[in-house]
């Protein structure tokens, strides 16, 4: 009897450590292909997911960290003071799904909001990031169910083994801006068929503001930003048997007023040829591969997006300073 729980309990571990292979291999195939056709392309791009394996989430931590960079702690301060008031207009939420969950920080304000919680489904591309995050979670709060759910959230759609009961989803950050308006209004409808019919949906979302506090955000001093966009090189020298030289590469951000958003670059500091899975890149001296986005809102612009998408506005919420906000949606 005991042989065969063991043995059972070795071919679980078996077929699970069988799935992470695998879903190991199809990420990496994955980035595979977006790294060779994104930089085939004449504007050269790779999708700002792939900035996050896990020295990438790493380095986003201490982004979070840095002076300059104000979304964190303004939202975590939004959620302190009125996540009591957005739990009572959520509702009895059982559930909770959190996309591009990360270290999970700052949803433990929201958890101890919600007096019905019963599961917590974080969702994110970084495995062991996510893996590590969850454990934590579960022991700061004992008795939730915390399900992490691997992968990308733009793709997901279902929730494996989540209850069927009252949904919230809660996007923290303003990941939202690093899709593209197009990008977003696809995520926001899929997210309403994932969450279901009359659940609520908290997003935080970064406001349009003065450039004397939005560039250094994404260019601080100390030099953080510039490391967590030049991990991707380095990522790409690890996984993809690359030969970027990281140190001719420089980080840059710009503000694209016309399309409301920072625009992350790497740009070459000379002429040079790199080498990835066989594949040689030639870059000439200012040549650039584009990164990341984050898009910028006003308060109406983003209900006018949520709205084509089919949410309703609930509520917003903002800082003094005007830098951030938490709006709450319900789906029609
Ligand atoms: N929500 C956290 C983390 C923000 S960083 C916070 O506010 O601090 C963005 C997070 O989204 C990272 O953890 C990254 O791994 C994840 N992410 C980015 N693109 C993703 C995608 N397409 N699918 C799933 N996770 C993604
Ligand atoms: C995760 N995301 C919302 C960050 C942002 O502000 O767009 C990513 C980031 N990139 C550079 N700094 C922060």
């Amino acid at each position: 009897m005991a042989s065969d729980i063991s043995s059972l309990l070795a071919e679980g571990r078996t077929s699970a450590s069988a799935a992470k292979s695998a879903r190991r291999a199809a990420e990496i195939a994955e980035f595979a292909d977006a790294v060779l056709q994104g930089l085939a392309q004449r504007t050269r791009s790779i999708p700002s997911r792939f900035l996050y394996d896990a020295t990438g989430s790493a380095l986003f931590e201490e982004i979070t960290r840095v002076e300059e960079y104000y979304p964190t702690r303004t939202e975590t301060a939004l959620l302190d003071a009125f996540g009591n008031e957005i739990a009572a207009l959520a509702g009895d939420v059982d559930t909770l799904v959190e996309f591009g969950s990360g270290s999970s920080r700052k949803t433990s304000l929201l958890i101890e909001a919600l007096a019905e919680l019963d599961t917590y489904i974080p969702i994110d591309v970084s495995e062991s990031f996510l893996a590590d995050a969850a454990k934590r979670l579960e022991a700061k709060h004992p008795g939730l169910n915390v399900k992490p759910l691997v992968g990308d959230f733009t793709r997901t759609r279902t929730l494996a083994g989540a209850p069927r009961g009252e949904r919230l989803g809660f996007f923290s950050g303003s990941t939202i801006g690093n899709l593209t308006h197009e990008e977003a209004k696809a995520f926001l409808e899929s997210a309403a068929e994932l969450l279901g019919a009359g659940s609520a949906f908290l997003i935080g979302v970064d406001l349009k503001k003065r450039l004397d506090i939005l560039l250094p955000a994404y260019d601080d001093e100390e030099g953080v930003t510039a490391a967590f966009s030049l991990n991707l090189l380095a990522r790409i020298n690890r996984e993809l048997d690359g030969d970027f030289d990281t140190t001719r590469f420089a980080h840059t951000a710009i503000y694209n007023d016309a399309k409301g958003r920072i625009e992350i670059y790497l740009q070459s500091l000379t002429d040079q040829d790199v080498r990835v899975m066989g594949r040689s890149f030639s870059f000439a001296k200012g040549e650039r591969i584009h990164t990341e986005n984050s898009h910028k809102y006003s308060l109406p612009e983003f209900q006018a997006l949520a709205q084509s998408a089919g949410w309703l506005p609930v509520k917003a919420w903002t800082d003094t300073g005007d830098l951030f906000s938490l709006h709450l949606l319900r789906a029609s």
